[in-house]
């Protein structure tokens, strides 16, 4: 047999702790030793908001601590890097994340990274460690006070790839009273799906109108050059299974 027996190796990931996932309140369990999670926003610097064809997008300096996350399952502070949206096209679906099963109207992510122990985001974005995203539910009532600030930057970044200045704008103000959380490791919602963040959800959601939701729902998918226009809506992954992944409870 003069042909050579070819052996090839097929590469494939084992996913084992993906994101989002339907938290049922009743099977997390209160950890005692889980402290509070401190935000430290106060100097805070934002800069941009873009438009990156998943969502909207504001980035914050992440060249020192200035703003970190700190505390509950996290060994040490954690900097803000960026925050962004999921939403649906109607107000009863739209978050990423589902508490037994039901669904909020949108979900912010503030995107932290460990910078104690990597050098860089994209470093840090693969390492089982090396992200916390604090996840926020939006649901429908009354008009936020300060989502407007965001809201009406939106017309500036309505085709995917645009990018504006965005200062000084703390995502303190976007904050429930309670800082009560569920917490769980998991990954990244959008490719390349990295198994690298620890979440931490919190309980309480704010309340957005409908019709600040519905000003989101003007961004497109599709850039300006684009034939086509396709509105941004829906770009939320569903639940993913559990997988034996136990969430705790601060409460
Ligand atoms: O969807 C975002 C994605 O846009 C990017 O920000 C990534 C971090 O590099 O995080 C995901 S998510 O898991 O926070 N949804
Ligand atoms: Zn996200």
């Amino acid at each position: 047999n003069s042909h050579a027996h070819a052996l090839n190796t097929v590469m494939f990931t084992v996913e084992i702790r993906q994101s989002p996932i339907d938290i049922v309140p009743h099977q997390a369990s209160r950890d005692p030793n889980l402290s509070q999670i401190v935000l430290n926003y106060d100097r805070c610097t934002s800069i941009n908001i873009s438009n990156n064809g998943h969502s909207v997008v504001v980035e914050f300096d992440d060249t020192d601590d200035r703003s970190v996350i700190q505390g509950g399952p996290l060994d040490n502070p954690y900097r803000l890097k960026q925050f962004h949206f999921h939403w649906g096209e109607k107000g009863c679906e739209g978050s990423e994340h589902t508490v037994s099963g039901n669904s909020y109207a949108s979900e912010l992510h503030l995107v932290h990274w460990n910078a104690v122990k990597y050098k860089t985001f994209d470093e840090a974005a693969t390492a089982p460690d090396g992200l916390a995203v604090l996840g926020i539910f939006l649901d429908t009532g009354d008009d936020h006070r300060w989502l407007h600030t965001i809201t009406d930057a939106l017309y500036m970044v309505k085709f995917k790839g645009s990018i504006t200045d965005f200062k000084d704008f703390n995502p303190k103000c976007l904050l429930p009273s309670s800082l009560h959380y569920w917490t769980y490791l998991g990954s990244l919602t959008t490719p390349p799906l990295h198994e690298s963040v620890i979440w931490i959800v919190l309980k309480d959601p704010i309340t957005v109108s409908e019709k600040q939701l519905g000003k989101f729902r003007m961004l497109l998918f599709t850039g300006e050059e684009e034939d086509q226009r396709l509105r941004m809506e829906n770009n939320f992954r569903p639940p993913q299974p559990l997988k034996g992944r136990k969430v705790r409870s601060s409460n």
